[in-house]
């Protein structure tokens, strides 16, 4: 498939902070192997959201606040099930910074989230408890803004919801997936695929961009 973008298209840049880098608090495996890839995407999308994972300090994702457990056990909390984590993007560190890197200078909106100390939020559009709206969808509907496509870190956390919410707000939605990376924790890159798949996300790559 051969896309070239609109005007009314949107690229969606998903967390790309330093703790999701090599090197970083919940670092992904060759993260920084995207850094590159949106940077070009950039260049053919007049439209750029970036999307910030920021934490206040004592996070209830974080495996440091549910002494007994650890990171990546899997835990029930009044809105859903919750992989613990560890901390990660807390405000005002250099690991919720933007890498370097990304030169996107055109960016028209960060939305930041997972700012609300009792629920986590993977998706750009609204929080776990699937209620708490980010606001997100307004900006793209008064925007007229139609298409999404979706890239960054992780693929199979914030990069899955937000196309997933993406989706159910009735925006056509796509993951350029080589401008992906997972975390991969307990199949949920495979979870994740066939929930996109099964919610009609289109899976491409950069390559089919012109
Ligand atoms: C993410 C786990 C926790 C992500 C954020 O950006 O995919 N994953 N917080
Ligand atoms: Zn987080």
């Amino acid at each position: 498939m051969a896309i070239t973008p609109r005007p009314d298209d949107l690229l969606l840049v998903v967390d790309v902070q330093y703790d999701f880098l090599p090197g970083g608090n919940l670092a992904v495996a060759d993260g920084d192997a995207v850094i590159p890839l949106i940077n070009g995407l950039g260049r053919k999308f007049t439209n750029v959201v970036m999307t910030q994972d920021w934490h206040p300090a004592g996070h209830i994702s974080f495996a440091s606040s549910h002494p007994g457990h650890a990171p990546f056990d899997l835990i029930d909390l009044p809105y859903g099930p919750q992989v613990l984590w560890p901390d990660h993007c807390v405000q005002g560190t250099h690991g919720g910074e933007f890498a370097e890197e990304l030169d996107l200078p055109h960016a028209q909106l960060i939305i930041r989230k997972g700012y609300n100390p009792s629920v986590d939020s993977y998706s750009g559009f609204q929080e776990a408890d699937r209620t708490t709206k980010t606001g997100l969808a307004g900006y793209l509907r008064e925007r007229g803004l139609g298409r999404v496509f979706v890239v960054g870190l992780a693929t199979d956390f914030c990069v899955a919801w937000t196309a997933l919410d993406a989706v159910a707000a009735g925006f056509e939605t796509f993951i350029i997936e080589d401008a992906t990376r997972a975390i991969d924790s307990n199949g949920s890159l495979d979870k994740a695929w066939a929930d996109l798949g099964a919610a009609g996300v289109t899976r491409i790559t950069t390559g089919e961009i012109a």
